[in-house]
């Protein structure tokens, strides 16, 4: 931990009053258990702050286990949202404006000031305080080690917050970027009484709906040939329309969970893609390769960026075109 920095944040949490900490749009486990997590501590700290956790879109019914405070997210559009009450935002698991605000024309409020706490590449987010941690798991592995630093009792409930936030980042333990420590780390939140079988519970539970989706991409999954970095690589890839994904009536894509499940899984590939076109003409990309290819790298090309082996980007346009689009990038990356 660089405690300097360590140091520097709770002072500044210390010194607000009213603190924002955002969910991020597709919000995921990691996203949502940060955010839980820290507003947890803070009341910890001082009961008399006022915290209140915003995301630029509804919250999946899913993640309700993670417990009551789920229910009071609030819903903003952080293009009308009245800033100037808060003196700080915290924000979490994101490395982008776009990733905290939910759209490219939306950018952060200048006049609030703002820490960043994130384990994605390139972190473009402007702060004031920047705690990054690229080789991290997940923002949850951060907040560990910050939250052990500052002293804080970590109960049950904040150890299983924590712990759900490493399972789904890693999908459940099978992308770990530092085996050792952090299965150290898994141990010590068990020993803490985190829940593992409420989080196994709920992260492998589908809907109907959901695995007849899943079944669709993969019918349609194709293995193509491209360059990366001049080296002839194998890649799986599949599209779905709007059109054709709206007769499935699901309340969220469950994407980059597809991709999650198999694209790095596939033998024949380096890497593969989903693109789903989940609102008319926007286009997301989930990006997963194997240890060798950087996929952060080609989802940076399309405006995106994320992770070594896991990353993604959204493109806007008319569905056939932008897949064509996508295509002519991944061959030449
Ligand atoms: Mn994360």
């Amino acid at each position: 931990m660089k405690r300097n920095k360590s140091y520097l944040i709770l002072k500044a949490i210390r010194e607000a009053k009213k603190i924002l900490i955002n969910v991020h749009p597709h919000a995921d486990l990691d996203s949502i258990s940060s955010a839980l997590a820290f507003k947890k501590v803070i009341e910890q700290i001082d009961s008399k702050k006022k915290i209140l956790i915003v995301s630029p879109e509804v919250i999946k019914e899913d993640f309700s286990f993670l417990g009551e405070e789920v229910k009071n997210i609030k819903v903003i559009n952080f293009s009308s949202f009245d800033f100037s009450s808060f003196d700080l935002f915290l924000i979490l698991d994101a490395s982008s404006d776009d990733r905290v605000t939910g759209s490219k024309k939306i950018f952060l409020p200048k006049s609030i000031k703002k820490i960043v706490v994130d384990h994605h590449l390139n972190n473009r987010i402007v702060a004031d305080i920047k705690l990054i941690n690229e080789e991290a798991c997940a923002t949850c592995e951060i907040l560990f080690k910050l939250f052990s630093d500052w002293q804080i009792k970590i109960d049950r409930y904040l150890a299983t917050l924590i712990l759900a936030g490493m399972v789904g980042d890693t999908v459940f333990f099978r992308y770990f970027s530092d085996v050792k420590n952090q299965w150290k780390m898994v141990e010590k939140l068990l020993a803490l009484g985190a829940d593992f079988d409420l989080i196994k519970k709920n992260f492998f539970s589908y809907s109907f709906s959901f695995v007849k989706f899943l079944g669709e991409f993969l019918r349609r999954l194709k293995i193509d040939e491209g360059r990366v970095n001049d080296k002839k690589t194998k890649f799986a890839w599949a599209a779905m329309s709007f059109t054709d994904y709206q007769q499935f009536g699901l309340l969220s894509t469950g994407q980059s969970f597809v991709a999650d499940l198999f694209l790095a899984a596939i033998k024949e590939v380096d890497f593969g893609f989903l693109i789903l076109e989940k609102e008319k003409n926007k286009l997301s990309l989930s990006f997963r390769s194997k240890e060798e290819i950087n996929v952060a790298e080609i989802a940076q090309r399309l405006g995106g960026g994320g992770h070594k082996n896991a990353a993604g980007a959204t493109v806007e346009g008319e569905f056939e075109k932008m897949v064509e689009e996508i295509l002519k990038v991944v061959k030449s990356s």
